[in-house]
């Protein structure tokens, strides 16, 4: 299928030096290569991709006018980053990307020079560009530095910090803001209807543009006209906030004609100071159905590149996010303080029918998830009851309001914590295996980890009757497949569920997405099994008495050993002078890349292989339990 005719400028460029020799004119030929490509590749295993689609030209003209590597490119998320990989020199494995030990998801500066920043996370670009920018000048390099950020990236505060500190300096960084209007879904605020209101402005921008190359030559001239310019400007276009800010604001530009692009940059490569590029694209370009929908085109799965259909994945009953979106409607409809909450996650965390029914009540806060989390102090300090629903990788971001603002406060904040444990494709930016960690050494916090989709239910519930603080963390994808009840019942604070007893002398402690693969444990080594419901408060007694009762213990749990709930066992049995035999199984210390799920959860010992043989070994040097298999 991908002959080399079809593919012939896109193969002879091994990397960046490659597109460079080509002559401009070849350029709109080599995007549309590119761009079939992207579409071909990624019809295949899925991916990333409106946003790829929307960056041919902006990747290709920023590789041919600036001399890569040497000069930095850095992708904010990295999402958007495929054309990218793919002009420098990883065209024949984009097919792999996402899965294991393939590509990466995101740029990595361990899988190529070109990716000069790891990202995953956004609005990380400018800050890390400008200290690019700065390192380099202090070594006497003259080397450029460009971040390239969205406009839904640029919606945080760390881009807003990195704005305001580059914008008083005089470093020679240029931002390209892509501006598509679109985060993954709708862009929203106060800067994105900012952005609208320069775009509506566009013809007077474009006068500006034009007379801006001309005057640039002649700098006393350019500076007069500039001073004039804000003067006309504050009557015309509704503010200069980038320009208020020390930015020298150019656009809004064609994204996706290559010929302004690279002119322009040509022209700012040069400049010195920081230069701000508002380059206007499409998400999704040059593909209809992704040019038409792109939120579901955002990271769609496999899908027939003719008819735009993506094949269904085979799923057997509904997600954890589902049953969180469920119960969300449910209890709003019953209490009218509810308030839903989400840092520019709507889809992923299951909240496009809550933001249906509940419109007064929906709040997507762009990415922001700081903000989310004071936002949501203040609401509960006032008698709201307020929900975030915020995946366990992005509360990191939010870890000082977590305690300043809502713990140490012990307002009752309910925290619905998404793709808790490894999240699989996303790979190791993403990967939810710290909040138990990070969360259980907070006073004030109630943690909870249900066991399937009915106690999910259940323990959301809980988290709004408290008077404090609270989190349910669950993991991505479906359950074991429980039914959901649609009564709803607030668990006992801090009691286990006693599920077997075993005669090995072993006692399972599980936790969350654990308990089921340690009910097979249990039978296979005929160990007593809890279900611990409760990271904290930890059922205590529960423990003691598992304790007293049992040769030696295994806690599990989807979340990092060091300092997890496993931790917290054998804390609380050292406080109480007990001592036994404890293996602790759950993420090892160190990062875990991308792959399926369960992939991942193999790389991390924590499949059910894995976990028989860490059991077993943990026998071997217990050679009086009654197992039967030393
Ligand atoms: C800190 C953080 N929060 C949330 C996300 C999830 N996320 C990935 S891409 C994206 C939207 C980015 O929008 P934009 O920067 O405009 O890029 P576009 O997809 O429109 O090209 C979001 C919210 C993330 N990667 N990092």
């Amino acid at each position: 299928m991908k002959s080399p005719v079809r593919y012939a400028l896109l193969e002879s460029i091994r990397s960046p030096a490659d597109l460079r020799k080509l002559p401009k004119s070849k350029l709109p030929a080599l995007a549309k290569e590119l761009r079939t490509y992207l579409i071909e590749t990624v019809a295949t295993r899925g991916g990333h991709f409106a946003a790829g689609l929307g960056t041919v030209e902006l990747t290709i003209a920023l590789h041919y006018v600036f001399d890569t590597p040497l000069d930095r490119i850095v992708w904010d998320v990295g999402h958007q980053a495929y054309p990218h990989k793919v002009l420098t020199g990883r065209r024949e494995a984009l097919h792999t990307i996402k899965q294991k030990d393939g590509l990466a998801p995101f740029p990595t500066r361990s899988e190529s020079v070109f990716d000069t920043f790891g990202v995953g996370h956004s609005s990380t670009s400018i800050s890390a560009a400008l200290g690019m920018a700065i390192a380099s000048a202090q070594a006497g390099e003259r080397r450029r530095v460009v971040a390239v950020i969205g406009d839904g990236a640029m919606s945080a505060g760390l881009a807003f910090e990195a704005l305001n500190h580059a914008g008083s300096l005089n470093h020679d960084v240029l931002v390209v803001l892509n501006d598509n209007d679109m985060s993954i879904s709708e862009n929203v605020g106060a800067m994105s209807n900012y952005f609208a209101k320069v775009l509506s402005g566009k013809v007077y921008a474009h006068l500006r543009e034009g007379s801006k190359k001309v005057l640039r030559q002649m700098p006393t001239v350019w500076e007069l006209a500039r001073r004039s310019e804000e003067h006309v400007k504050g009557m015309i276009l509704p503010g200069t906030m980038f320009e208020e800010m020390g930015w020298n604001y150019i656009g809004p530009i064609d994204g996706h004609d290559l010929k302004s692009l690279t002119s322009t940059l040509k022209n700012l490569r040069d400049l010195r100071g920081p230069q701000l590029l508002h380059v206007v694209t499409r998400k999704g370009k040059g593909y209809p159905p992704a040019e038409a929908d792109p939120i579901k085109w955002h990271g769609p799965g496999p899908f027939d590149p003719t008819s735009g259909t993506i094949y269904k994945e085979k799923v057997e009953g509904p997600s954890y996010s589902q049953i969180f979106g469920q119960w969300l409607c449910d209890i709003a409809e019953r209490d009218p303080r509810i308030i839903g909450i989400t840092p520019a996650m709507r889809e992923g965390s299951g909240l496009v029918e809550f933001e249906k029914r509940f419109p007064e009540r929906y709040f997507d806060v762009a990415i922001a998830e700081q903000h989310a989390v004071t936002f949501a102090a203040g609401l509960a300090c006032e008698g709201a009851k307020p929900v975030v629903a915020i995946y366990s990788t992005f509360l990191q971001r939010a870890y000082d309001q977590l305690i300043h603002d809502v713990a140490l406060q012990k307002l009752p904040v309910l925290f619905a914590l998404d793709r808790a444990g490894l999240v699989g494709s996303d790979g190791a930016t993403h990967q939810g295996s710290y909040d138990i960690s990070f969360l259980r050494c907070i006073p004030n916090m109630v943690i909870m980890a249900p066991a399937d989709e009915n106690e999910c239910r259940q323990m959301l519930y809980t988290g709004t009757t408290l008077d404090r603080p609270s989190v349910v963390r669950y993991p991505r994808g479906q359950g074991p497949g429980v039914a959901v009840q649609e009564a709803m019942q607030a668990l006992p604070v801090g009691r286990a569920q006693f599920r077997r007893k075993g005669n090995s002398g072993l006692a399972l402690l599980a936790f969350g997405s654990m308990v089921t693969p340690a009910e097979r444990l249990a039978d296979r080594f005929d160990a007593t099994l809890v279900n611990m419901r409760f990271i904290k408060p930890l059922d205590e007694d529960m423990v003691a008495k598992i304790a007293r009762e049992h040769t030696a213990l295994v806690t599990l749990e989807e979340n990092a050993i060091a300092g997890g709930a496993g931790s917290a066992v054998s804390e609380s049995l050292a406080t109480r002078g007990q001592q036994l035999p404890t293996l602790h199984l759950g993420i090892p210390d160190r990062f875990i890349e991308h792959g399926s799920r369960n992939d991942c959860l193999a790389l991390a010992g924590l499949d059910l292989p894995n976990l028989e043989s860490s059991i077993e070994t943990f026998f071997k040097t217990l050679p009086h339990l009654n197992t039967g298999t030393a």
